[in-house]
């Protein structure tokens, strides 16, 4: 990574983020030379934007009760096919990968349709902290401080047509930055979407961190969806590109296993995966498991939604 040194720059170059991770470099550095015992603890990341802090203006408790998730397991057990897989090796490969310069296209039927630079995004919207229950479909949950805002603050500036009943997501396709993406083990790109209703939800946020911070690149950096009632797949990383779409999107987890993985995708207790039980989840860095609930526990907001749907066979 290439850093000015501070002498380089007028004085009115150097921001507040370049002193910082400056800083955090000289550290980072230190420690590697020190060596040893020195090393452990420091997060050494060549991403110029992991560990920045957020300036969080509001924030939410959404799982009230609950233990927050050690950050260490959220960045550390990721499910992320664009680099493994493994989900203890995706922190790994993804330490390199570069989330700027990054666009967001907006597209389809939409009054103002317009590419986005990821940073003009993110000083659009005051930032939110959201503490939300977070569960995957493979029976493993968190309790997490995601960092956002509302994807319907958004959606209100992109200015939908009525005909735009489904919001498509799109994941960046770059083989060489995402080694996964060399193996047919999805197809490529990773494709979700949304009911429009579901998008405008005010559950529904658009993250850029965790725990604070920028989120790390493997969480979904430089921006994900987190759908806090739907199962993990929903919640797709790194995205590129928001379509407006009249016909309902097929999700690359559809196209892998369409008997196994629905549209909907909303936790649901009662409906088994044809592999196993929906009906219990084990929080990760916990021993016991706990029941899961309706709707990850967010019924009274997200009900509504499904009224007069059987949802075994719309899973
Ligand atoms: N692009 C992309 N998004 C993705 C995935 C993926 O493989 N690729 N995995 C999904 C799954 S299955 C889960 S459980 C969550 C995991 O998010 P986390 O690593 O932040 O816990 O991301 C979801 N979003
Ligand atoms: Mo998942």
């Amino acid at each position: 990574m290439l850093i000015k040194k501070p002498s380089d720059m007028s004085p009115s170059e150097i921001t507040d983020k370049e002193l910082y991770l400056n800083r955090r470099e000289f550290i980072a550095k230190t420690a590697i030379a020190i060596g040893g015992a020195a090393v452990s603890g420091i997060k050494i990341t060549t991403d110029a934007n992991a560990g920045q802090k957020l300036n969080v203006t509001k924030r939410g408790h959404f799982a009230e009760g609950e233990k927050e998730t050690p950050f260490k397991h959220a960045a550390n057990y990721n499910n992320f096919y664009e680099f493994s897989t493994n989900k203890e090796d995706v922190a790994e490969l993804s330490r390199n990968f570069r989330t700027r310069p990054w666009t967001v296209s907006v597209e389809g039927h939409v009054k103002k349709p317009r590419v986005y630079d990821i940073d003009e995004i993110i000083k659009a919207f005051p930032l939110e902290e959201r503490i939300y229950r977070f569960r995957c479909v493979e029976a493993w949950s968190m309790v997490l401080p995601w960092v956002g805002f509302p994807l319907g603050d958004f959606i209100k500036i992109c200015e939908p047509l009525s005909n735009a009943k489904y919001v498509e997501f799109t994941t960046l396709y770059n083989p060489k930055q995402m080694p996964g993406q060399q193996r047919n083990v999805l197809e490529w790109p990773y494709v979700e979407g949304l009911r429009i209703d579901e998008a405008l939800n005010p559950l529904t946020i658009l993250a850029l961190g965790m725990y604070g911070e920028v989120l790390p690149n493997q969480n979904g950096a430089p921006l994900r969806l987190v759908v806090p009632w739907k199962y993990g797949f929903k919640n797709i990383k790194s995205i590129v590109k928001i379509r407006f779409v009249e016909d309902m999107p097929i999700s690359s987890w559809m196209k892998a296993s369409h008997q196994e993985y629905g549209f909907y995708a909303n936790v649901n207790p009662s409906v088994p995966h044809p592999r196993w039980s929906q009906s219990e989840e084990r929080r990760l860095g916990e021993f016991l498991k706990i029941k899961t609930l309706m709707f990850n526990g967010y019924a009274e907001q997200a009900a509504d939604m499904y009224k007069g749907m059987d949802l075994r066979k719309y899973f």
